[in-house]
């Protein structure tokens, strides 16, 4: 259905057709727009920006693009097309037709799901409040909105599920949602990753590429989902999701080819050297993907999980692109799941998690594969690796067991010791931290980061994507 942008909240669900929902959705929009102004991107109210705005739900020409300022971004509630005859894909249920509403036996797993999805998206944004002002450049500022409007959006997208399904508990999450903050000691985000600061654009990049891709491989599973409005909703997320990514790895691949450039310049992969030209040394880069990639796998959950197991039973959620699978009851089969004490066999239902982490873990490879071939390219003999899965765990069998990037168990005392050489220290923080300086006429780019190879939606790269009004 055509996304209607005459009502106060665009949407493609006949929203005017329920005016109770429509009411308690247009109460919560000034609540929303608050948040915005308070927590989203510090200044910039008034700059134009060019942006893509949803204009459909197919994956053809979805998009229009245009100068937008962003607190008139218009948020909204898009889901992809219903599929006639949808049937269940996995679990207890497999092949039954999906359901329109909540089964009330599954609400409140449905809503903890919901409301996990739903907190990251305006924790995300919250993360980068302060990032505009450091930007590289112009390209790099409008990437940042354009990934902050959509997280805004997707946060839009869980809420319209918890307003419209869940009754008056959905309506208080739905509040929560704004309530929590991103760091907050009190009230923090519920996943740890959420909560971390993003004060600098390597970690955006870091950030973008890594837990982006877990939002990825989230969304697919709950695209999967028996609950039809809540697979309809993810599918339509996972398309605007794939542009965060791309800043992600490209952003990391520019940073990459920069660092490139002036070793071949000063003619030393000297780490010194290179910093004190000004750019990111790969040393450096390789403690920041340490620090991100680990953090983003400990949102997978533990390896051996019962909630996993009763979302795969009772079709909450499935594994991404379930339908790759030839087993979708999994009633029979085994996972082994390697812990500090050895190898453990587990019903194939409770290492749901597990089963989605490695699939991850392999998409995280690509990225990594394509910046090596760009050193290899260079003429030097490095590369970038990512740590073990057992690296730095805070969740599951390997939480809290000191190791080495390379998953060998060490002594804690050896581990607090090498910690500094592995994840960023407060030194190399405050070194990233002193080459954010703000560049903002069109086409330069600040010297720690390469150009991109091409501009937003076929404009050149030096146009001016954000006019600083
Ligand atoms: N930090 O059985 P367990 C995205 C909690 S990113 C803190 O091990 P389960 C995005 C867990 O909540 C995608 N707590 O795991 C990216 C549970 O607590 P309760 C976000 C954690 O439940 C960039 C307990 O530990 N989407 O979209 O099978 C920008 C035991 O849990 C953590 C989702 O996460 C952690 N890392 O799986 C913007 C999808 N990990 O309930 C957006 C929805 C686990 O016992 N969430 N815990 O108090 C889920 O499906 C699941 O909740 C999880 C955990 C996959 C997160």
């Amino acid at each position: 259905m055509a996304i209607n942008y005459s009502e106060r909240i665009p949407n493609n669900v006949n929203l005017s057709n329920d005016k109770t929902l429509q009411r308690a959705l247009e109460h919560w929009q000034p609540a929303f727009l608050d948040w915005w102004r308070d927590m989203g991107p510090h200044d910039f109210a008034s700059s134009d920006v060019y942006l893509r705005t949803a204009v459909g739900v197919d994956a053809e020409g979805w998009a229009q693009y245009g100068a937008v300022k962003m607190p008139d971004y218009r948020w909204g509630i898009f889901l992809a097309d219903q599929v006639e005859n949808r049937s269940i894909g996995f679990g207890d249920s497999f092949g039954k037709p999906v359901w329109q509403q909540v089964p009330g036996e599954y609400r409140s797993q449905f809503r903890r799901i919901i409301v996990t999805q739903g907190d990251t998206e305006p924790a995300s944004v919250e993360q980068q409040h302060l990032l505009g002002h450091s930007c590289p450049s112009l390209y790099d500022l409008r990437n940042l909105f354009q990934v902050n409007v959509e997280e805004g959006r997707h946060l839009w997208a869980m809420v319209y599920l918890l307003h419209a399904y869940f009754g008056r508990d959905g309506r208080e999450e739905a509040e929560e949602l704004l309530m929590r903050h991103s760091g907050d000691v009190d009230k923090p985000r519920i996943l740890g990753t959420f909560n971390e600061p993003i004060s600098d654009w390597l970690s955006f990049y870091c950030f973008t590429y890594f837990t982006d891709r877990d939002g990825k491989f989230q969304l697919k599973s709950l695209a999967e989902s028996a609950f039809d409005p809540l697979s309809r909703t993810c599918r339509f997320m996972l398309t605007e999701e794939a542009h965060h990514m791309f800043v992600g790895e490209t952003g990391i691949g520019r940073v990459v080819r920069r660092t490139l450039e002036v070793m071949k310049e000063l003619g030393t992969d000297d780490p010194a050297a290179i910093r004190r030209a000004g750019a990111i040394d790969l040393p450096l880069l390789q403690k920041y993907l340490n620090f991100w990639f680990t953090s983003s796998l400990d949102l997978f959950g533990s390896e051996v999980s019962s909630n996993a197991a009763t979302s795969f039973a009772s079709g909450i959620k499935g594994r991404p692109d379930e339908s790759n699978y030839s087993d979708h009851l999994c009633t029979d089969s085994s996972f082994e799941v390697e812990g500090p004490k050895g190898k453990e066999t587990v019903a194939m239902r409770n290492a749901m998690n597990e089963v989605t982490r490695i699939a991850y873990v392999k998409d995280c490879e690509i990225g990594v594969k394509r910046w090596n071939m760009q050193i290899k390219r260079a003429g030097y003999d490095v590369a970038l690796t990512l740590p073990s899965t057992r690296f730095r765990r805070g969740i599951g069998v390997w939480a809290n067991v000191p190791t080495t990037p390379e998953g060998k168990i060490i002594r804690r005392e050896e581990f607090d010791k090498s910690i500094g050489d592995w994840i960023p220290t407060e030194a190399d923080r405050e070194y990233v931290k002193s080459l954010m300086q703000r560049v903002t006429a069109p086409g330069k780019m600040a010297g720690w980061v390469a150009p991109p190879d091409r501009g937003i939606n076929n404009l050149a790269v030096d146009y001016e994507y954000v006019r600083l009004n």
